[in-house]
């Protein structure tokens, strides 16, 4: 199986013409592998190799778009599975990456899981306008509002979101959680987000948490 994995990692890494991944993926749901395995060691991981890359000048935008494509390919082979819940509504999740960020990979595994975990998720994609958020957060009365970044120079407009989400009286019935590569915990408590996750299941995790705390009048 580990080979596997290793093979998958390498057809994201390199990009996929004849659709591999999907059939390797496929398989390797079908031998038992965990989600969580493929996503950590076969995924993201691929992901993360092809970062040190174009950090490294080894890849450009073209080999990044390549292998973001085969990744949301696999993800779609995942997605039942993450996605896989009978529960009733845990609450409702507004979701998108903030404005002038394009990267939605990570944005979608936090959908996926947030489904998965009972909610109802509204997925407002990705380069998301202040006022989309507000808007959204009109006519879908949510529990949580959700805000991803990867760039260092578009996670300063999470805090513009929460500023309109407070000058039009919404901010303080809503959870307001974030993440993101470039995030951690100190820019989340400098912004005034509620909530800062590493990954998308501690995201579900720590959202689940308050909400239960708070239902339950802590
Ligand atoms: Co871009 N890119 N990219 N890129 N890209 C990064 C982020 C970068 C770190 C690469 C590098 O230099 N090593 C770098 C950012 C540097 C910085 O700001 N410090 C970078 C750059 C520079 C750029 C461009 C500026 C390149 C250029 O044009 N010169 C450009 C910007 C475009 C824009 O947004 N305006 C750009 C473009 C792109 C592509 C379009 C080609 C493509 C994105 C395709 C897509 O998303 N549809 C892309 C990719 C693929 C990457 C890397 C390689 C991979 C990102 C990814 O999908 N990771 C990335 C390097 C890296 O991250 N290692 C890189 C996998 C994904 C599962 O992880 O999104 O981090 P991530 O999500 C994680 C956690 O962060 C967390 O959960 C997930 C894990 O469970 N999480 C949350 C995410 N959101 C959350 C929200 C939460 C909670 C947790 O609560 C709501």
């Amino acid at each position: 199986m580990s080979e596997k994995l290793d093979d998958l990692k390498e057809m994201v890494l390199t990009g996929d013409r004849e659709d591999k991944v999907t059939i390797l993926a496929q398989e390797l749901i079908n031998e038992g592998a965990k989600v969580e395995r493929i996503l950590d060691e076969a995924l993201i991981a691929a992901m993360d190799e092809a970062g040190r890359r174009f950090q490294e000048k080894e890849y450009f935008v073209p080999e990044l778009i390549i292998a973001a494509r085969a990744m949301d390919r696999a993800l779609k082979v995942l997605k039942p599975l993450l996605e896989k819940s009978g529960a009733k509504s845990r609450g409702c999740l507004v979701l998108g990456t903030v404005r002038g960020d394009q990267h939605d990979i990570g944005k979608n595994l936090v959908a996926m899981m947030f489904k998965g975990a009972g909610f109802d998720v509204v997925d407002l994609g990705h380069d998301v306008n202040p006022d989309r958020f507000v808007e959204a957060t009109r006519e879908h009365k949510p529990d949580v509002i959700g805000m991803s970044a990867l760039l260092t120079t578009t996670m300063v407009n999470m805090e513009e979101v929460i500023k309109h989400l407070k000058d039009a009286g919404l901010r303080k019935d809503l959870l307001v959680i974030v993440g993101g590569a470039p995030l951690n915990q100190k820019f989340a408590d400098t912004i005034g987000a509620d909530l800062y996750a590493a990954t998308a299941p501690a995201a579900v995790a720590s959202v689940r948490e308050r909400l239960h705390d708070l239902r339950r009048g802590d």
